[in-house]
């Protein structure tokens, strides 16, 4: 084993599971196209064994998100007992309030209360869902906002957004947490109702010490310096979850790292640096992307395998020298033993490690070579591929 990773950082690598996301399985896309696959999944449970696939290459994914009424069934003790079978868990669950005719203008904020009840009734039916997959998180992004000045009353909107927000917390079990998502725009083009960290901290804030903040990283305006974000939030101890993906211009949904691989390597130098990674640390870590154009489990898996890597590299910064070199001012030797670690490839390390683990060295070839994506694509044939609609 290359000297490279200390049995220290193996030890924090070890633990580290990532959450993949149901809808990554479907077909996704944008207003101009979605396409189809070959072998795409007609129904939550073949969406989970396309998932199980990317923990039998990787070790690295053993829980799957899902998504209401996406991931909808009738019997979720099925469904459990399929994850069980397939090697994978049930994750958090995801609320929708974004696809409805009744929520064209607001949700939970909605100035109706009887639309705001019948949002606040779904996330009771995602509540009811946790208790039967035994999951922990219940995840709220919220598509609200208004299109032009003067549209909507932003003020009543926050305040109807907290009574709503406080009646779905407090059906949430002593175990169970709630996580808001902020998002600075789409699909409202003038104001969002939960649009940057700020406003989710101060809304989880005011619900109790089980409400959190979740951070997707495509959710930014350009230039935003999203690791100090991270950083903050970890020291207001408000970080509940990630979703990760890349962009290179708006919420782009790219694989994590692959439009940016030094900023997902600075974002977990933070999570390392907060604690983000301890052993009782609270942060969900998830996946949340679409791979419009790309075969879907092969992409989960390079998504999985790029935050192993850079969750590695960022393990890798001598934190004693980068701190003498913080305290004497010495600018330039601090950057340098931080992009020591990040230009440090640590994949011939990984792969030894895989192996040493029962692990393929190369999951993507694994994958690709097991006959699996030639099997679901003359297995599935007929059903209606899953998709973002109900
Ligand atoms: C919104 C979002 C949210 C999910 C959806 C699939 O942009 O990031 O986390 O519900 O994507
Ligand atoms: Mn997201």
């Amino acid at each position: 084993m290359s000297t490279q990773l200390t049995p220290d950082i193996l030890a924090v690598l070890e633990r580290q599971g990532i959450e993949v996301p149901s809808w990554a399985y479907g077909n996704s896309g944008t207003r101009f196209k979605v396409f189809g696959t070959p072998g795409t999944p007609r129904d939550p449970f073949e969406k989970i064994s396309d998932a199980a696939q990317v923990h039998r290459y990787t070790g690295l994914a053993p829980v799957v998100a899902i998504h209401i009424p996406w991931d909808r069934v009738d019997d979720y003790d099925a469904l459990v007992a399929h994850a069980r079978e397939q090697g994978v868990g049930i994750g958090t669950v995801n609320s929708n309030t974004f696809q409805d005719d009744d929520y064209k203008f607001g949700a939970l904020t909605h100035e109706d209360p009887r639309v705001r009840q019948k949002a606040i009734d779904h996330h009771f039916e995602c509540i009811d869902v946790m208790d039967r997959t035994g999951s922990r998180d219940l995840k709220i992004w919220l598509a609200e906002g208004s299109n032009y000045p003067g549209q909507a009353d932003m003020r009543g909107r926050q305040d109807r957004l907290h009574e709503s927000l406080a009646k779905i917390y407090e059906r949430l079990g002593e175990d169970q947490r709630l996580v808001l998502e902020y998002k600075f725009f789409e699909p409202a083009f003038y104001h969002t109702d939960v649009p940057d960290w700020g406003t989710s901290y101060a809304q989880v804030s005011a619900l109790g010490d089980r409400a959190f903040v979740c951070l997707d990283t495509g959710h930014h305006a350009p230039g935003t310096n999203i690791e100090f974000i991270v950083m903050q939030l970890l020291r207001l101890g408000k970080l509940g979850s990630f979703d990760f993906n890349s962009r290179f211009y708006a919420d782009d949904d790219l694989i994590v790292g692959a439009a940016d691989p030094f900023q997902l390597f600075r974002i977990l130098f933070e999570v390392v640096r907060g604690g983000g990674l301890d052993v009782d640390s609270p942060v969900a870590f998830m996946l949340d992307q679409c791979h419009n154009v790309e075969d879907k489990i092969p992409g989960q898996i390079r998504s999985v395998l790029n935050v192993q890597e850079m969750t590695a590299r960022a393990l890798l910064v001598d934190r004693e020298a980068l701190r003498r070199a913080q305290l004497a001012g010495d600018v330039l030797g601090a950057n340098a033993i931080f992009m020591d670690a990040f230009q440090t490839d640590v994949r011939p390390a990984l792969a030894e490690w895989r192996q040493s683990r029962g692990l393929p060295a190369d999951p993507m070839a694994a994958y690709l070579g097991s006959g699996y994506r030639e099997r679901i694509a003359a297995d599935r044939v007929g059903g209606t591929q899953a998709g973002w609609g109900a």
